[in-house]
């Protein structure tokens, strides 16, 4: 094919993405779909532009109206997050975590966090699994204990281990929070005093959960005792894909140079622009979003279960946060699951569940599924919708319906829910596609 006919190829793809998208139900949860608000801000020209350095202290010319916009970011990231200081800069939450590392570790120091199984996020991971603290910041990780049953961080267990870790001169350096599979607060409160016992930074990763926190459903972690609080801004928080650093101003400094020149460069201005915008949206939407985000995944639990699903978390009401997990075994596996509920427009993704690894099931055919519904309510779907959703899962995965027909329902469900709601313009269809040629 000539490079031409390559070039229209993209686009079309491109195109066919959005109509699908525009008919399916999107329930992964670490997406979510930002308002025509953000995307105008990422098409535009800071996309093309350099600010290293802070504002006002930049090393390139023409960043006036760069200074002026990240100013205003940081203002409405203090307030949403009752911040004292704030770094909008990290591009991704990946590299926010990196800049947090860099900043209160030193490589060989030992980290305590969440296997991944229990829910850790691969930059919280260990160097034989490619994790970015093992593998990038030489950290030793050792996992917190797990309580399956409750979905959550074994706060005895977890002294217990802290205390033999001491006695065998293997006191952690850092204790991170948060994760990916993420159903419950995480006991920071609980455990704060017992780790800044011994000196522990205390770092909370709220990429999943940002957007609750904000809306004011779920812990807040700075609250609760943690040093820092990291998160990605494009899960439940509905901003641009991007990172972000919150801390008090005791630690400014630190994070400042671990950010730039640290880990980043370019701070992919577009972004930053497109985070100011939604976290102005999420101040003034963010509480009712919240609290429909929350209210809508305790009932796709509940009906998922109703409808004969095994779903995760049971003892805890199944969930308190924007996912549900379930597991899946009793049909197949979660990777056959994802497959087969995507040729029905349903979009989820496989998950690692408590007891895989030692049932020596892995990422690709693990126990479980994750479901996440933060973007089916920005579409404005609420309780009612839920209770539709769990149905056609358990036809395409329980009754083994032709998927053809399900792929219809699924369309004429999402006809109703074409707009991003909780924003200030969102007139312009979710998915529609923006051409600028
Ligand atoms: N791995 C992504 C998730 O939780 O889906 C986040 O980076």
């Amino acid at each position: 094919m000539s490079a031409e006919a390559l070039y229209n190829d993209v686009f079309e793809k491109l195109e066919r993405h959005h109509e699908w998208f525009n008919e399916s139900i999107p329930l992964i949860a670490s997406e979510n779909i930002p308002s025509p608000a953000v995307r105008e801000a990422l098409a535009s020209d800071f996309g093309n532009r350099y600010a290293e350095g802070w504002p006002g202290e930049r090393v390139y010319a023409g960043c006036t109206y760069i200074d002026e916009v990240e100013v205003i970011c940081m203002q409405l990231a203090q307030e949403l997050y009752n911040a004292e200081f704030v770094d909008v800069r990290p591009p991704s939450g990946v590299l926010a975590n990196l800049a947090v590392y860099s900043a209160f570790t030193q490589p060989k120091d030992v980290m305590i966090a969440p296997s991944i199984p229990a829910g850790g996020h691969i930059s919280h991971g260990k160097r034989e699994h490619a994790g970015t603290a093992g593998l990038v910041h030489g950290l030793d990780v050792e996992f917190y204990p797990f309580d399956a049953t409750q979905m959550n961080i074994d706060v005895d267990k977890t002294k217990q281990k802290v205390e033999r870790m001491v006695q065998d001169n293997k006191t952690p350096k850092m204790a991170m929070f948060g994760g990916s599979l993420f159903l419950f607060p995480h006991p920071v409160r609980e455990l704060v005093d017992f780790l800044k016992g011994y000196n522990m930074h205390i770092n909370y990763d709220a990429a999943h959960v940002a957007g609750l926190i904000a809306g004011g459903v779920f812990q807040d972690p700075l609250r609760e005792g943690a040093d820092t609080m990291t998160m990605s801004t494009h899960k439940t928080l509905f901003g641009p894909q991007g990172g972000l650093i919150l801390a008090s101003d005791t630690h400014s400094d630190d994070i400042k140079k671990a950010v730039f020149p640290g880990t980043t460069s370019s701070h992919h201005i577009h972004h930053m622009a497109a985070k100011a915008i939604a976290f102005a949206e999420m101040l003034k939407f963010g509480a009712a979003y919240a609290k429909q985000v929350v209210a809508n995944a305790r009932v796709l639990a509940e009906s998922l279960n109703d409808v004969g699903f095994k779903v995760l978390g049971e003892d805890n009401g199944f969930t308190k946060s924007h996912q549900v997990a379930v597991n899946v075994l009793d049909y197949s596996d979660g990777g056959t699951v994802e497959v087969d509920l995507e040729k029905a427009n349903i979009i989820v993704n496989r998950q690692l569940i408590p007891g895989d690894i030692k049932a020596g099931r892995h990422y690709f055919h693990p126990g479980g599924i994750r479901l996440g519904v933060s973007e089916i309510t920005r579409l404005g779907m609420k309780e009612s919708e839920m209770k539709e959703v769990a149905g056609l899962i358990r036809q395409v995965i329980i009754e083994k319906k032709d998927v053809r027909i399900i792929k219809d329902e699924v369309k004429q469900l999402r006809g109703d829910y074409q707009n991003v709601h909780y924003c200030f313009d969102g007139e312009t269809g979710a998915y529609k596609y923006m051409r600028l040629r």
